[in-house]
């Protein structure tokens, strides 16, 4: 079975492990999130495409569930002492590493796909993992800080204002000129089912569907598209979805996310049990629905969750 999986970081990272446990023989495409990448100390750093490497290869933190188990902070120390900055973004020294390897290596003409392809040869994911574009996109959030309108990076959204002002306009600079990566329109071509893990809706899957091509291509597959919901309970599990889904006018629910990608682009969605109320209305947009556990707490729970979404293929296939 060929099944592809739009990917953010943590959430979908999480949700791959178990897609992988729950069917091992799987041929598995991640087209992962790179909105959320930024240039630091010149180094490109890709959080979000690190982050399931690392943690599909066994080198995630698990606790923070981004950055590298074991890690030390020297080099960040260092640069901090000779004043440069920024101080908010905790690089660690091992990390480090592969910003260091993707930067050379794009520095001598390689494309970010390339770059992920040797990356991954290293940390054996167990799925083919594909940048949504080789071309830069940077997702901004535009704020407003002391009756100041401003655009900033989404990591400074995020990690330094810890999202604690409201965003007023999330955009994707660079997505309407990006050409998918290779590879990208060919696995959703020949795919026999399309996931949408629960990532962000917005600033991780609904930046790879601005991607010019690709949202048209998941629509024509002609392939069921399951999502599972990353709102559980009227909130996001963790993370600040609720403040940028307000910021595209979606309110935080299970079943608000569902119609915001609507019923062209997806066949089945799962909520969680305690949103069991919201499978009426999701249905009621044309949308198959089901109440099952989403709460990735364990191996095995994520399993089940992937294999719920998979029976829910079957159904509307
Ligand atoms: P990020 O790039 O690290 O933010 O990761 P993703 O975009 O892939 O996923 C973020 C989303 O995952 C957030 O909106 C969370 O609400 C959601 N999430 C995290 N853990 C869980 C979980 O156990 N269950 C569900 N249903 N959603 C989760
Ligand atoms: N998240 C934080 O909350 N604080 C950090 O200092 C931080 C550093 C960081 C470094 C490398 C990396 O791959 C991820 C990192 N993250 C950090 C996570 C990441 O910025 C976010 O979880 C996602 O991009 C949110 O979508
Ligand atoms: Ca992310």
């Amino acid at each position: 079975m060929r099944i592809v999986v739009l990917a953010g970081g943590i959430g979908g990272a999480r949700f791959l492990r178990g897609l992988k446990r729950a069917v091992p023989d799987a041929d598995i495409t991640v087209i992962g999130n790179t909105g959320d990448d930024i240039h630091l100390f010149g180094l490109k750093v890709c959080p979000d495409l690190d982050t399931v490497m690392y943690t599909l290869g066994g080198g995630i933190n698990e606790e923070q569930g981004w950055g590298r188990a074991d890690e030390t902070f020297h080099l960040k120390e260092e640069l901090a002492a000779y004043g440069v900055g920024p101080e908010w973004f905790g690089l660690g020294d091992r990390d480090f590493a592969t910003h260091i390897v993707r930067t050379q290596m794009m520095g001598a003409g390689y494309p970010l796909s390339a770059v992920t392809d040797a990356l991954c040869d290293r940390w054996k994911p167990g799925v083919r993992l594909i940048p949504m574009s080789d071309d830069r996109v940077e997702t901004h959030v535009a704020v407003e800080v002391d009756g100041e309108r401003k655009a900033v990076h989404f990591q400074e959204y995020w990690v330094r204002l810890r999202a604690s002002v409201p965003a007023e306009a999330i955009v994707p600079v660079g997505a309407d000129q990006a050409k998918p990566a290779p590879g990208v329109l060919e696995a959703i071509a020949e795919a026999d089912v399309i996931l949408f893990p629960p990532s962000n809706p917005v600033v991780s899957i609904g930046t790879i569907l601005a991607v010019p091509g690709v949202r048209e291509a998941i629509a024509d597959a002609g392939v069921p598209v399951i999502g599972l919901s990353p709102i559980v309970g009227d909130a996001p599990v963790r993370g600040m979805a609720d403040k940028v889904l307000a910021a595209v006018g979606v309110e935080s629910t299970a079943s608000a996310v569902a119609e915001h990608y609507g019923s062209g682009l997806l066949d089945g969605w799962l909520v969680d049990t305690v949103d069991a109320g919201a499978v009426e209305r999701v249905e009621a947009a044309g949308i198959r629905c089901r109440a099952v556990p989403l709460m990735m707490t364990d191996a095995d729970a994520t399993a089940q969750m992937a294999r719920e979404a998979l029976t829910l293929a079957e159904e509307v296939r």
